[in-house]
């Protein structure tokens, strides 16, 4: 009987890890966690949860990352929702694109992932992209990477390749149409815009996960699962509150 038990078990934590899709470096490690990017050159990973997310109700996100231990490393992780047509497959380019965008904008060549929105924890200061000089957060739309002057510039937490996970909070409020993100349990991107009618063109259900990539310099990335919950009275009835994705 014991025995029994145990393959269940065993299945069923084979079963947790089961519920994403990877691509490129992206792995299941112990505990919940997945690598999206060895500590080596010109990696990318990408790593998508089986389960749709549903934008017309309120949920929260709640993961732990981890971006690396060299100061001088690169290049970052892009939590991203999207509706790209190629699904599960979607993905951006390497390097200072974070496996989410590509190069610039102007340019027509390059993977991206769209229609999108992402949240990115970028490393790396590459002036291309217009970035600021230190580590930095900031919300991006339709894999562009590149920091326009006249949306929301990014912030800076101070050093994120520190050896430390870091604490990272997704909250989306549907009805006040806001998108808010902690790092660290402080506050530091908001945005409160019709995200799914101007950038999903009404489309509730989006696939949602990680991306990262290394170029010349790299370091190890990877993101640990806390907490997926829809919130109370905006459950989708399908799902029981809290039940979550795990
Ligand atoms: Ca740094
Ligand atoms: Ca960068």
């Amino acid at each position: 009987m014991k025995t029994v038990l145990l393959f269940a078990l065993t299945i069923s934590l084979t079963d947790l890890h089961a519920q994403y899709h990877y691509l490129g470096s992206a792995q299941p490690l112990d505990n919940q966690c997945v690598l999206l990017t060895p500590d080596e050159p010109y990696s990318e990973g990408i790593a998508y949860n089986t389960n749709t997310i549903d934008l017309g109700s309120d949920f929260v996100i709640d993961f732990d990352i981890y971006l690396g231990d060299k100061d001088e490393g690169a290049d970052g992780i892009t939590f991203v929702m999207h509706t790209d047509p190629r699904g599960f497959q979607a993905y951006g380019t390497y390097g200072e694109c974070m496996g989410y965008g590509r190069w610039n904008p102007e340019y027509a060549y390059g993977s991206y992932i769209a229609p999108s929105l992402a949240i990115e924890f970028d490393t790396y200061y590459n002036p291309t992209q217009n970035d600021p000089e230190n580590d930095h957060m900031a919300y991006l739309e339709n894999g562009t990477n590149y920091h326009f002057v006249d949306v929301k510039k990014p912030v800076e937490p101070g050093n994120l390749e520190d050896d430390r996970l870091h604490s990272f909070i997704l909250r989306w409020d549907s009805s006040g149409k806001t998108l808010r993100v902690w790092l660290d349990d402080v506050l530091r991107v908001e945005i409160t815009k019709d995200l799914l009618n101007k950038v999903f063109s009404g489309n509730t259900n989006v696939i949602w996960g990680f991306t990262a990539s290394t170029g010349r310099k790299h370091n190890l990335q990877y993101f640990c699962l806390k907490r997926f919950a829809y919130l109370p009275n905006t459950k989708p009835e399908h799902l029981a509150f809290g039940s979550g994705f795990y």
